[in-house]
């Protein structure tokens, strides 16, 4: 133990080391190297009295938070009521999305709808056509779960080369949050499906007048209804008061503002959206029932928005990585473009059908660096390269693109989004 009389001549001996604790354990300055006054003289928030409790009586993220904020881009759609903005994943931590940071895709606005004035119905191949209000459908047993959701055209920009410069716009059409809700099952057995009984069609009550074929089997495995997300009431833009869950599945089956479901014995012949939501492959077939969305992950930080700004050393790699067909197994993580490949620490919940938070710690010579991060899941799906993505669907697709993403590191710690070949 030291004693107290050599602690002033070991404490400058401290000072006068400026240089940065480098390896696993610290990365902090040194005292003296940074600005001291922040500890050694009061501040203004030590010193003044701060807002009371009625000041914000639904809190807000505190305010030097400002960068953590749903971004579109706006060359992407023509009307901001058929439109679509994007999650800041580089902003976010763990594995659930804030309710405030979900990203949104509407195809005629938020619908505003009280709760008690919500209807909804089930009818077509069933014994009992059934009228529930929010009331009635709260008293069916209630089940929590966590599930991502991701627009089938995430990534969607980027199946010709590198386009959009941040994980937000180019992997943001993704959250994930937990759901309290009731099975969509046990509502069909009260109404009682007919043995001819096989497709669904979820309507929403939103002027988009939103319509999925859904085959019977997924509504009668995990399909949910579900009236809440992160624990408070569904907000507004992800389908308040009520909204469809196809657990890992393309978010367009994902119904907000749900108002009825008919049961039928094919497929309906959808509007507009069925041509939209079908991959067109090379030859000019067409990919048709695509639902699950594969197996896929992307490096959150460092990323475009947000470089390595801490100079060498020790360096906290971040993602997140998915599959719509279970959970995530590993993920590998490379940082010079996939000549070696790392198994990355996956940490936090592991739950299928949910993203998992992935880490990669390792020491920045402040060389030029490709990062890229590959997913497998349970199924031992592995997430693909661009270019073998590329040979197997062609070039003309928008969506289900799920290939290895790669940032470029320059030697200053700015990000970009590049391809490799
Ligand atoms: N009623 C209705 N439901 C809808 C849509 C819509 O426009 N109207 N958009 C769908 C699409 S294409 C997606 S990707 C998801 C987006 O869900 P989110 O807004 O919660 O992100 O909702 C789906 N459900
Ligand atoms: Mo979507």
């Amino acid at each position: 133990m030291m004693k107290k009389d050599n602690f002033q001549q070991a404490r400058r001996r401290w000072l006068k080391r400026s240089v940065a604790i480098g390896g696993a354990a610290a990365s902090a300055s040194a005292l003296g190297a940074t600005s001291e006054s922040l500890i050694t003289e009061v501040q203004d928030w030590n010193r003044y009295l701060g807002d009371g409790v009625d000041a914000n009586p639904y809190g807000m993220p505190s305010k030097f938070e400002g960068e953590a904020i749903r971004r579109d881009v706006a060359w992407l759609t023509a009307d901001a009521k058929s439109s679509v903005n994007f999650t800041p994943l580089h902003k976010l931590e763990g594995i659930i999305t804030p309710n405030g940071l979900c990203f949104e895709r509407h195809h005629g606005g938020i619908a505003q709808i009280a709760p008690q004035d919500h209807r909804f119905m089930i009818n077509g191949l069933v014994d009992t056509p059934l009228v529930f209000t929010m009331e009635d459908l709260k008293r069916f047993p209630r089940h929590n779960q966590v599930y991502f959701l991701e627009c089938a055209a995430n990534s969607g920009m980027e199946w010709r080369g590198a386009q959009l410069n941040g994980c937000q716009f180019t992997h943001g059409m993704v959250h994930n949050v937990m759901y309290t809700g009731v099975m969509l099952k046990d509502i069909l057995a009260e109404a009682g499906v007919k043995t001819n009984g096989k497709w669904l069609l979820p309507e929403g009550a939103d002027p988009s007048h939103m319509t999925r074929s859904i085959p019977i089997e997924k509504a009668m495995d995990d399909c949910l209804v579900v009236f809440a997300m992160n624990g408070e009431a569904l907000r507004p833009e992800q389908g308040y008061p009520l909204r469809l869950v196809v657990p890992g599945w393309e978010g367009n089956m994902w119904v907000k503002w749900l108002r009825r479901i008919e049961v039928g014995d094919q497929p309906w012949h959808h509007r507009e959206e069925t041509s939209k939501y079908t991959d067109l492959l090379a030859d000019g077939r067409a990919r048709r029932f695509t639902w699950t969305m594969d197996v896929k992950s992307v490096i959150t930080n460092p990323s475009p928005q947000a470089p390595i700004n801490h100079g060498r050393g020790r360096t906290v790699l971040s993602g997140l990585a998915w599959s719509g067909h279970g959970r995530v197994e590993r993920v590998d993580v490379s940082i010079d473009g996939g000549r070696n490949w790392h198994t990355a620490r996956i940490d936090g919940p592991s739950l299928s059908k949910s993203v998992h938070r992935f880490y990669y710690e390792f020491d920045w010579d402040g060389r030029e660096l490709f990062l890229q991060s590959r997913a497998i899941d349970e199924k031992r799906h592995i997430q693909p390269t661009k270019q073998a993505l590329r040979a197997a669907r062609g070039e003309n697709s928008i969506y289900h693109n799920n290939a290895i993403q790669t940032w470029y590191i320059n030697t200053d710690g700015s990000a970009e989004n590049v391809e490799i070949s």
